[in-house]
This record gives C-alpha cells, structure tokens and sequence, in this order.
C-alpha cells in the first residue's frame, strides 16, 4: 500500500484540494479530498490522470522521422506506406521488442499510462508463420511488462490488398491471416498477455481495405465482447474506392453493415459526411483521432466541432508514433480545428470553459471507452494510473486547475511531467522513465542495425 497526497487533483467530480489518494495492488483504493496530509504520505503539487493512447503501431517508432524525404513523385500516405513497408519486413521480433520498449518508456514520461496496440505484425520476415503465432504479440507484451504502461491488446486481421478482396501485395506477407488462423492468433495472444494484471484484449479488423464483410463477420465474435477497432475513412482514396466498390463510403458502409456500438472504435474517421458524423455520434463507438499522424500523413481534418455538437466521444492516439505525447496530440487536434475554422478555442465545450480541459477529459473517456476500462480517472477501483506536473515550469507558473491543463498542453508541451504512477509503479521521476537510458540503447542499436 501507498499514499499520496496532492494540493490540487483532477477528479473525476472536476478539480480537488488536498486530495489523499492510498493505491493498493496496483488499483486506486481510496480518494479523499480536503485531508491534510499525514506523516508518510508522499506529496506533489498537482495530479491529472493519465491517459490512453488508444491506436498505436508501436514497431513505426522505429522509423519516425525517417520518411521526411520527398521521393520522384509526389509523396502521399501511400508512398509513406511504401517506406513503412519495407522497415516492417526488416524487423526481427527482437527488434520490435526493442522499439516497443523504449515507445513504451516514452509515453509514459509523456502521459500515457495505458496502449492500445493495434498489431498486425505477426509473421516472420518471408511471411512464414512463427511456431507461436503470437511471438510478435508476446514482443509486444514484454514491452508492456517491462515499461508498466497498461496494455490492451487488438491483434488486427489483414487479409487483402484493397477492397472486394484484392490480393494482398507481397510488402503485405507479414500481417496475412485466414480465419482460421487469426482464431489461433487470438488464443494465442490471450496467452501471451495472461502474466500481465491489467491487460486485456480486442480485435482490430484491419480496414475495409484488407477484410471483406464476411471475415468481418466472422472474426467480430473473437472479441468475446471486448474492443473492436477499425481504421476507416483515413484518406479520400480510400473513400473513393470504398464508394466504387459498394456504393457507400467507409464510416457510412461500417454504420449500416456492422453492429457499431460502444465497443468499437472507428480510427481517424476524418473524412465524413454530415449525416454519417450524426450516426456515428449516435451510435456511443468512439472516434479514435490520432492529430500528429494524420498531419504527418496528411490526411485530412476531422470534423471535430460537429462530431462533439452530435455528442460524439472522441479519444487520442499515436498511432505512427512519429512524435509522442499527450500534449502534442491534444494540441494539434485543436490547431487543426482553428486552422481548418479559422478560428480560437474551437474544441472548448462552452464559454468560459477550458478547452484544454474540455481535450482531456474527452480524452480521458474516450480513451477509457475504446480500451474497456470501465472506470476512468482517479476515482477507487480504477487502474493507479497518475500523472503529477511540474509546478516549477515556467509555463504552468501562477496556474491553478484548468489554467494547468492549458498551460501544459498549449504552452510547456512535453516538458511538463513531473512523476507517473502506472499500474501503482512509479516509473517516471523527473521526467524520466526509470528505464530510458537502457530502453534507449537497445533501441538505438536496434535502430542502427535496421537503417544500416
Ligand atoms: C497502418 N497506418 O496500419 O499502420 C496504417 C497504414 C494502411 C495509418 N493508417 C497502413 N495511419 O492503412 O493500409
Ligand atoms: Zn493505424
């Protein structure tokens, strides 16, 4: 057992003064505000609770920055995917450990306590299946258990290169699957998180572009009632082809062919139209946003006031893993908004209401919601996930409560974070990750070896 105790505390009642918080097991067992603190608490000025990533592909952290360099023609999402193509089928298991790591070690010193890690690396690099066909997802869990951040687990089915059932393209051998042995992969993947308190598992259909509707059928009862994730509406390409192919555009094919409901998350979804932001709004599944990769990629802007105005929930992820953090995400989101609406504080939930606050509690749920963590925040029996700022810097100087929030994410950015507790570890003091310099050398020589 421990006990903290905080000045101020974001709870889930809204802000806190003196706030003692006892964590045991791992879990918050009890919150208590307005105590004075006692001889053995450990103390901090503020704490916010972390938040989900809820969309990663944790092996392209390996490549971040490493497509910047504009290629004969001109470069889109589908030429980045070349690139991205070509480190994954260099990538051994270990490596991927390796990356996942450190990725790990850095969302947490960033604010993300928890992961969703949407896997479909799953082969070995000729496209011959590994003897457990969860190796990669075992890689993938090591890093989970090494570094503390939670994991939820969402093995993707890929099947096919483009829509109506396109063969897959050779760059593709590593992520293939038939049914049949995406059932073994998911029994297998239960296995390989099993040694892990917090994990749980989902599945992640691919997109429409690599799963026909009756794979879709056949793998959604895989989930056991967990998450379902999907990539959907990313690019107008891919809208395009969606609409050659059956008539309807990917959110609105998902919305009338597929049971969407709060299950499931619907990744970027960024290019929708009004009515298909309205059912989708509707229907409780979340809008897994992922700004800084959707910039990188150049994807398009969500329609993110008129997704809120529907009473959407929309959580954040990194996605690419190109640039990591709860600030950086949070941040570009509402730029992309002032800059697609020309105007200021566009994602703000209301007059004078913070809208760095109105990103993080939005965040917070809907992270929540699209992980199946059914208590968020710092509230008893939730996950002892806690982030403490550093009141000394110089962008949250004279702050208090939703001020704080705004400072952090608009001002400060990833400088911020004091400590982070997850899963009732405290891995960061400082800033820092108890295991970063080794994460960082493994990685780096990992890295060195694949771009040599
Ligand atoms: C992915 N990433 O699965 O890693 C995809 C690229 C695809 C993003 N969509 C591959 N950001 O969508 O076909
Ligand atoms: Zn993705």
């Amino acid at each position: 057992m421990s006990r903290l105790h905080f000045a101020s505390a974001l709870l889930p009642s809204g802000w806190a003064n003196d706030v003692q918080v006892v964590l045991t097991a791992g879990a918050i067992a009890e919150v208590t505000p307005g105590v004075t603190p006692s001889a053995g608490d450990e103390r901090h000025a503020i704490a916010l609770p972390g938040l989900a990533s809820l969309h990663s592909h944790a092996f392209q952290r390996g490549m971040a920055g490493l497509a910047e360099l504009r290629g004969d023609s001109t470069d889109t999402f589908w030429t980045w995917r070349e690139t991205m193509y070509r480190f994954a089928l260099a990538m051994t298991p270990d490596d991927v450990a390796a990356v996942a790591t450190l990725l790990y070690v850095e969302m947490l010193e960033q604010g993300f306590t928890r992961v969703g890690e949407f896997h479909y690396l799953h082969h070995d690099r000729d496209g011959s299946h590994y003897a457990d066909p969860a190796e990669m997802a075992a890689r993938v869990a090591q890093a989970a258990e090494a570094s503390s951040i939670g994991l939820t687990l969402l093995p993707s089915f890929y099947a096919h290169g483009s829509f109506g059932g396109a063969a897959p393209h050779d760059g593709q051998r590593r992520f293939i699957c038939s049914v049949d042995q995406f059932a073994k992969l998911m029994t297998a993947s239960h296995e390989a998180i099993a040694a892990l308190p917090d994990a749980n598992i989902g599945i992640a259909p691919h997109s429409l572009r690599a799963v026909a509707p009756d794979e879709l059928a056949a793998i959604i009862p895989l989930a056991e009632g967990g998450p379902v994730h999907i990539h959907a509406a990313e690019q107008v390409k891919e809208v395009e082809d969606c609409l050659a192919w059956s008539g309807r555009r990917p959110v609105q094919w998902l919305l009338e062919h597929a049971p969407v409901d709060q299950r499931w998350c619907l990744i970027h979804a960024t290019h929708m139209t009004d009515e298909e932001v309205g059912t989708f709004a509707k229907t409780g599944a979340v809008a897994g946003l992922c700004p800084v990769t959707e910039a990188s990629l150049g994807d398009g802007i969500f329609p993110g006031r008129e997704f809120a105005d529907a009473g959407g929930l929309f959580g954040v992820g990194t996605d690419s893993n190109v640039l990591v953090g709860v600030a950086e995400e949070l941040r570009q989101l509402e730029y992309g908004q002032r800059l697609k609406h020309r105007a200021r504080n566009v994602l703000s939930s209301g007059a004078g209401r913070s809208t760095g606050r109105t990103l993080f509690d939005t965040a917070l749920a809907g992270g929540a919601r699209a992980l199946a963590q059914p208590i968020a925040g710092l509230a008893p029996g939730a996950r002892a996930d806690i982030v403490t700022l550093d009141v000394a810097h110089p962008s949250l100087a004279g702050r208090a409560r939703d001020a704080i929030i705004d400072g952090w994410i608009f001002a400060a950015g990833n400088g911020a974070i004091d400590c982070v507790w997850a899963g009732g570890n405290k891995v960061v003091e400082s800033g820092r990750h108890k295991l970063r310099q080794a994460a960082r050398e493994r990685f780096n020589a990992a890295v060195r070896r694949l771009v040599a």
